[in-house]
């Protein structure tokens, strides 16, 4: 896995199994071949960080716009004269709603396929986001557990944003394959995410469901799979809910500010 230069753009990979920086362009300023690089590590490396670019919502909803179509997550609150940016700060760790590994909104019927946080504000340390690679993650189990995984679908609630937005009355939530097919690579990934989201597979009960769901959950994010990526000032990070999941790291205590502006552009049906 080597750096690659090509129209101006560098893509360098940041572990051996997942993420690339993107250097040499202002993501306000892309020619159509500069993006098509872009795309291509993108759909390649699940993730892609983009250092100094230092974008306001303007940019980063013109950024995001290039991506498809920028979607709101209901309950949730979108800053004001911007309405497909969420400000997402420091609620203390008690209350964090990311600090596991998921991949975003899956409890949607079309969760959103991209992710894109630009930091506005961040601890002087601490506060990093962790990425793994569910590609990887489905490619290491047998043959046998494969096969076996061909067809469960997966119960994917909003417990947890929920528990968040004070959410009264039933908790919504739909079913999707636990091992869905990226409509662009035709790669097959694990799709899963933390017990309050997933708690049973469908048709069975939870104590059935849980051995399995707990086995794909603790299986997926191995070191040899993932990348930790410790936030700069001006970064832009963008990740593929359809192939990856993430984890928040809170340890840079509750005062601290940390503010990032978070834009997500719409996805298919998990299929
Ligand atoms: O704050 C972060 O680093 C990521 C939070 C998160 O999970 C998200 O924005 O989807
Ligand atoms: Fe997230």
């Amino acid at each position: 896995m080597k750096k690659t230069v090509e129209h101006g753009i560098e893509v360098r990979p940041l572990t051996g199994s997942t993420g690339a920086a993107i250097r040499g362009a202002p993501l306000g300023n892309l020619t159509d071949e500069q993006f098509a690089v872009i795309q291509r590590a993108f759909l390649d490396r699940c993730m892609l960080t983009f250092p100094d670019q230092h974008l306001d919502g303007a940019d980063l909803t013109a950024f995001a716009q290039r991506w498809g179509e920028i979607m709101q997550t209901p309950m949730l609150t979108y800053l004001d004269g911007y309405p497909g940016i969420l400000r997402i700060f420091n609620r203390g760790k008690a209350a964090t709603p990311t600090e596991y590994w998921h991949p975003d909104s899956a409890y949607l019927e079309r969760p959103p396929a991209i992710s894109i946080l630009a930091a506005q504000d961040l601890p002087e340390v601490g506060g990093d986001t962790i990425f793994c690679n569910q590609y990887l993650a489905y490619e290491a189990l047998s043959d046998g557990m494969k096969s076996y995984l061909e067809g469960l679908r997966g119960k994917f609630t909003a417990a947890i944003m929920a528990r968040r937005t004070g959410h009264e009355g039933e908790v919504p939530f739909c079913y999707h394959p636990i091992v869905r097919t990226h409509p662009e690579t035709g790669r097959k990934a694990l799709f899963v995410s933390h017990a309050d989201t997933v708690p049973s597979l469908e048709n069975m009960t939870e104590a059935e469901s849980r051995p399995l769901l707990d086995f794909l959950y603790a299986h997926s994010p191995k070191p040899d799979r993932s990348y930790r990526h410790i936030w700069q000032p001006g970064d832009v990070v963008m990740w593929d809910n359809r192939c990856s999941m993430h984890y928040a790291v809170h340890d840079h205590g509750d005062e601290a500010e940390r503010i990032m502006f978070r834009v997500t552009i719409a996805g298919d049906r998990p299929a």
